[in-house]
């Protein structure tokens, strides 16, 4: 299709050098979506497509502050508003010393699709900075947030552009960033989510992503006549925000979730995770996951400097349902040969992209149910929305409300990408059928509020 091809080509052109994830992100569902494309023509008159790769702005700016030591640091901050068709902007915030303004793009563009798969009006953004949390005090975390603040505010409000977390930021970081937007605004306006919950933060936000990616994975399995995940092994990735909540509802289920993993190396505990302890460690104590066998000296610790050549540690463990909770392109082909040699029947992403593109194409090809990204991770999205109405309105939701609405949500997005799948002739093919389902929504707004 030449207007994809042509697409592409200007993009990797115009990006090259730093856009790696970005052009695959983009490339993926610019290929997926063809059949929607060769079906109806409107697409192509009204030039969706390129429209829909450029953001509509990219905010970067300077985050000076003192550290500890009275020095003076420096970082980039970065919002990328990438397109309101849907709702007003919405993304998390992600501060990591990997962020680039090419990752903030390809976070933003997966955005807009995700936020239209919720069926939510909520448009897509993400941003960031290079700063990392990582070894500092609360007090440097807290003088960066605010420094971070007096510039991003110029650009956010709560009908223009509503942040989250992402890497880096949880409730501390959102605490330090909403206290600072008051400050500056005197508004007590549902600016930001994932606010603590004495600033009106939802409750179930916390856990809403994880608990929303196993919600969706028992979906699926029950779409396709699968076995469900009570009883069975399942292996996590990460052991952040995403993967601790995915492990707890796990958990919940019945379900043997026996590893977690971070930037240093993996734990394999064959009784299952202690999902306490892992919060202790990651959420209080912000500690290296080695310290677990202070407690389980029967589990496993591998560090990643032993990990084998071109595989990811927790993905050679065997095991009946596959979680990448930690970040992009994380599980890779050899990965993937592992889990499915292993017998793998479901990976689900919980991270952004955490699947290689050669990576997918192998667990679809051997007939792995494979439930991406953009809708199995849409639950923390879908409570963010439902916190942005919360605020709105001055209520506060319970949290068996707010955890139905998360189900209610995710059953729907799963019958609707087995259902444009379908319709579209790739059926199985969630990857595609997401893809077509969440740009379809998009485009069509795109196309009647015209240019
Ligand atoms: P956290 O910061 O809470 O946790 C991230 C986890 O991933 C940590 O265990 C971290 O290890 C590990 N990790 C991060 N970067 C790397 C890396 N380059 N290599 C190896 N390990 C890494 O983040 P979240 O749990 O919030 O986010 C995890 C993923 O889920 C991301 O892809 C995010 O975009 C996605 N996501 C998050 C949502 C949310 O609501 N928070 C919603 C939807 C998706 P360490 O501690 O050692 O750095
Ligand atoms: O990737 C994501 O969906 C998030 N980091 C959450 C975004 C949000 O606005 O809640």
């Amino acid at each position: 299709m030449n207007m994809i091809q042509d697409t592409l080509e200007h993009l990797k052109f115009s990006n090259c050098g730093t856009d790696g994830t970005f052009f695959q992100a983009v490339k993926e569902v610019l290929e997926s979506i063809s059949p929607l494309i060769e079906s109806d023509k409107k697409y192509q008159e009204h030039s969706i497509i390129k429209r829909l790769v450029v953001p509509d702005r990219q905010i970067q700016f300077k985050v000076s502050w003192l550290d500890d030591n009275n020095q003076i640091q420096v970082n980039n901050g970065y919002r990328v508003q990438f397109n309101n068709a849907l709702g007003p902007y919405k993304g998390g915030l992600r501060f990591h010393p990997s962020v680039n303004s090419g990752i903030l793009k390809f976070l933003g563009f997966e955005q807009i699709l995700k936020n239209s798969l919720t069926g939510l009006p909520m448009g897509g953004a993400k941003g960031g900075s290079d700063f990392d949390p990582k070894g500092k005090s609360d007090t440097e975390v807290m003088k960066f947030c605010r420094s971070f603040m007096m510039e991003l505010h110029k650009y956010i409000g709560s009908r223009i552009d509503v942040p989250a977390g992402d890497i880096g930021v949880g409730a501390r970081e959102i605490g330090y960033l909403y206290g600072t937007y008051k400050q500056i605004t005197s508004s007590y306006d549902g600016v930001l989510t994932g606010k603590p919950f004495f600033f009106g933060g939802s409750l179930m936000r916390p856990e809403a992503t994880g608990y929303g990616v196993v919600y969706f994975a028992k979906e699926m399995l029950e779409l396709e006549h699968k076995k469900s995940l009570a009883g069975q092994i399942c292996t996590v990735s990460g052991s952040g925000n995403v993967a601790i909540y995915t492990i707890e509802k796990l958990k919940h289920l019945g379900a043997i979730p026996v590893t977690c993993s971070d930037s240093k190396g993996y734990i394999y505990d064959k009784r299952g995770v202690d999902v306490e302890l892992l919060k202790e460690i990651k959420f209080e104590k912000r500690l290296s996951l080695e310290v677990y066998l202070e407690t389980y000296k029967s589990a496993v610790y591998v560090k990643v400097e032993d990990y084998e050549e071109d595989t990811h540690g927790v993905w050679s463990i065997p095991c009946y349902a596959a979680f990448p909770c930690a970040t992009q392109n994380e599980l890779t082909l050899n990965d993937a040969k592992n889990l499915v040699a292993n017998g793998v029947e479901i990976v689900t992403e919980g991270a952004n992209m955490p699947t290689t593109p050669e990576a997918t194409l192998i667990l679809q090809k051997e007939g792995v149910l494979f439930a991406p990204a953009k809708a199995a991770n849409a639950g923390g999205v879908a409570v963010s929305s439902f916190e942005m109405s919360q605020n709105a309105s001055m209520q506060r939701w319970s949290f068996e409300k707010v955890d139905l609405k998360l189900q209610e949500t995710m059953k729907q997005i799963s019958k609707k990408i087995v259902l444009t799948a379908k319709d579209y002739g790739v059926e199985r093919n969630y990857v595609h059928g997401a893809n077509i389902a969440g740009f379809k929504k998009v485009a069509d707004a795109m196309i009647a509020e015209g240019i």
